[in-house]
Formats: C-alpha cells, structure tokens, sequence
C-alpha cells in the first residue's frame, strides 16, 4: 500500500468507520498499532509497523499522532465518530477563517456554520489554509470568523494537535466575508 493511501485509510478507520475493520476506538480516539495492522492485513492491506510510522511522522497534515509508548494510534481531528480528544478550550486569535464552497454560502449565511457529521466547525489560521480547505468542495471562498468575539460570547475553541482550530457552532452574525 502507498503512503498516500495508507494515509486515507487511517483517516476513514480512524475517524469514521472503525467497525468495518472490526476495530473499536477507545474514549480518546485511541486504538490499538499491534490490532490496527491485524486488521489492515485482514483487509489484504500489507502494512509494516515501520510503514506506519513513516505516514504518522511524514503526513503533510500530521493528521496521527502515536501514544508516547508507541502502542496506540490515533487521528489528531477530523471525527465524526464520539471521541474526546482531551483538549483543552483555549482563547483563539481575533479572527480564524473558515474555507468553504460558494454552493454552500446561502445555507451558512442563513444557519452559520454547523459541524455537520463531525464532531467540530474546522478552522484555520490564515486565509490561504482555508482557501485550500475549501476547494476540497467546489469553488472556494473564505468567510472570516470574529473568534475573539464568539469566545468572549462563550464559543468553545480548541486548538487540534496538528494546529486546526475547533469549535462547536458559528452562528450566522459572526461571519464576514473576508
Ligand atoms: C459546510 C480536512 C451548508 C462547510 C480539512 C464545509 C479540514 C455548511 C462542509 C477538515 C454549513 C463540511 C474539515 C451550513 C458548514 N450549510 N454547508 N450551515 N455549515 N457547511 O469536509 O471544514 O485533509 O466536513 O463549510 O483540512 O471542509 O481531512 O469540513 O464545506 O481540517 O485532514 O459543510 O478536513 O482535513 O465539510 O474540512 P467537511 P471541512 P483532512
């Protein structure tokens, strides 16, 4: 399997469908490297323990992260399995961005902006990541967030361990087009 398939396999085990591997994730997200290759293989996916830690420590996203000990695997966000990462809500910037398809733009302005079937609203730091997130969906635009505003309103933000800014909801009046 190429490091770049391997990677997407890990997002979708990881962070949506575990049970169609036969894998469960723990509270935390966490599950088992010694598990995760069995069932890979049982998949006829052939992955080494040194395979797996290359994509983990070389991801562009550095979208893994692996226990201390190294025994366990997880994904960093991106969820739409209930997992508690363990972050702590922390006070975010003046303004985060948020990188969508003009398709999308009537039904945010009239709703915000919902995590949909993740658990969290993803936002970036800078325009040009959310641009690059949203032309994942289409033609992209970047809505600015007022972060500091929502937060002082008491909005959630955490801070993912690769560096995306999490929230549960944006309503409507905190958005501005950049
Ligand atoms: C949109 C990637 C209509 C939202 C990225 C987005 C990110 C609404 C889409 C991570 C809406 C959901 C997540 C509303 C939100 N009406 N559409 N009220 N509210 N939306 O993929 O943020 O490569 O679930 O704007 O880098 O695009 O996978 O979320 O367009 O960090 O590691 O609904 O995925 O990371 O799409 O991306 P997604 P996202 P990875």
């Amino acid at each position: 399997m190429q490091n770049k398939a391997l990677s997407k396999t890990l997002s979708y085990v990881l962070r949506h469908k575990p049970e169609e591997f036969g894998l469960a994730l723990d509270a935390q997200g966490w599950v088992s490297v010694a598990e995760l290759l069995r069932a890979l293989q049982n998949q006829r996916h052939e992955v080494t323990p040194e395979q797996l830690n290359e994509v983990v420590a070389t991801n562009d996203k550095q979208r893994f992260s692996l226990s201390a000990d190294g025994t366990k695997i997880r994904a960093n966000q991106g969820h739409s399995v209930a997992v508690d990462l363990g972050l702590t809500p922390i006070t975010p910037p003046e303004l985060l961005y948020h990188g969508t398809a003009t398709r999308f733009l009537a039904s945010i302005r009239k709703d915000g902006l919902r995590s949909g079937s993740r658990q969290h609203v993803h936002l970036s730091a800078d325009a040009v990541t959310a641009e690059a997130v949203g032309r994942r969906h289409g033609k992209p635009v970047v809505l600015t967030v007022q972060a500091s505003r929502l937060h002082r309103a008491g909005g959630l933000f955490y801070l993912s361990a690769n560096g995306v800014w999490l929230t549960e909801a944006v309503p409507a009046e905190y958005l501005q087009a950049e």
